[in-house]
């Protein structure tokens, strides 16, 4: 055999050992969704006439980075890693993340959902709170491990809502599936009614989609000196019960490591420009903890409260209340510039959340 062969041949076992022990994708850890990531369901609908619309959500059992310790990274030696629940857009487990993906209907649409649950180990379901009956659509919509579903509904009332796994309908699997972040947002925009949150949504210049929700871990996963990496599941019976979370975070990462209680490449990390009209589609999974989100530096010069679509907003809200399992929106204008009054923070106010990763960033850019 020449040598080049041999020396390819040498490469192409060094790179299939790569891609089958996880290396050859550094970011195969990564469980947290992009804020600015609408597609492949959730992009803006440019259209005023009811249609049908396709959507096929994927249950992805999915371990991922939830603090990436103080070097930054995801998918480090330093990483606290969680087994997660996610929904995704493709078989790709890589679709895969926290919040699920942003789905977007019009007032009117007929929405066709399969769930597709072929990779999945547990029984799945989805329950969407933008769906009167059928347990939010659950009853028809619970797939067992390997089976996949469909179902058809009619999206009557505007607004933007949660849906979330409901796996088999037992409490304690409903509350673990949550915990594990198996949710995400379906907007229901108004076609007539609305005409105030139309009007920002025809001007908005940037959107972007963020969730809160809570991480209950199986074990210590320490704070600074006693910072803690390795793999944790749920702890259903102890910190879930008693409502006492490791983590509080933004798009299923914590924005502030545990290892240093400071900045850890915040997931939520958004850029805007002067003056653009910006509208954050914001929502708390919990499972347990009210949030009261404020952003530092600015004010919601338009709130839709919970979800609220079709009466018109309020005015000036520094923080807004959200329980778990509610929405809200927020159409802004930022008036000054990072070079001058430095990064916004987004936060829940509960301000010791900020410690157990309830951190994000807006920039403000020329
Ligand atoms: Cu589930």
């Amino acid at each position: 055999m020449k040598k080049s062969v041999i020396l390819l041949l040498g490469f192409v076992i060094i790179a299939v050992y790569l891609v089958s022990a996880g290396i050859g994708n550094a970011f195969s850890q990564d469980i947290s969704r992009d804020p600015t990531e609408f597609a492949p369901y959730g992009e803006p609908l440019g259209r005023t006439s009811p249609k049908t619309v396709n959507v096929t959500l994927f249950a992805h059992e999915r371990t991922g980075t939830i603090d990436a310790g103080s070097d930054e990274v995801v998918g480090t030696a330093d990483d606290i890693t969680y087994n997660a629940m996610t929904f995704g857009s493709s078989s790709d487990p890589e679709t895969g993340r926290i919040p699920g993906p942003f789905i977007r209907v019009l007032e009117g649409d007929t929405i066709n959902v399969t769930l597709n649950n072929s990779l999945g180990n547990e029984t799945h379901s989805i329950d969407f709170h933008a769906i009167k009956g059928y347990k939010g659509g659950m009853t028809k919509l619970t797939a067992d491990a390997g089976d996949t579903v469909t179902a058809t509904f009619k999206l009557l009332h505007p607004g933007l809502y949660v849906y979330h796994c409901a796996a088999d309908g037992v409490i304690a699997n409903i509350a673990t599936h949550i915990a594990n972040g198996m949710w995400g947002m379906i907007l229901v925009e108004p076609q007539k009614g609305g005409k105030y949150f139309r009007g920002d949504v025809k001007k908005a210049d940037k959107e972007f989609y963020i969730m809160q929700c809570e991480f209950y871990l199986d074990g210590d996963p320490g704070l600074t000196s006693t910072y803690t990496p390795g793999n944790y599941a749920f702890d259903l019976l102890g910190k879930g019960l008693a409502e006492h979370p490791d983590y509080v975070v933004f798009n299923g990462r914590a924005g502030v490591s545990r290892s240093t209680i400071a900045s850890s490449a915040p997931p939520v990390s958004i850029d805007v420009n002067l003056g653009d009209n910006v509208i954050i589609y914001f929502g708390n999974m919990g499972p347990s903890l009210i949030s009261g989100t404020h952003m530092i530096g600015e004010i919601w010069d338009r709130e839709y409260e919970e979800g609220d679509v079709l009466s018109p907003p309020r005015n000036n809200i520094e923080t807004s209340t959200v329980p778990p399992a509610s929405t809200v929106i927020w159409a802004f204008k930022p008036l000054v510039k990072e070079s001058e009054g430095g990064a916004n923070v987004l936060v829940d106010h509960a301000i010791f959340r900020v410690a157990k990763g309830a951190f994000g960033l807006m920039h403000v850019l020329p």
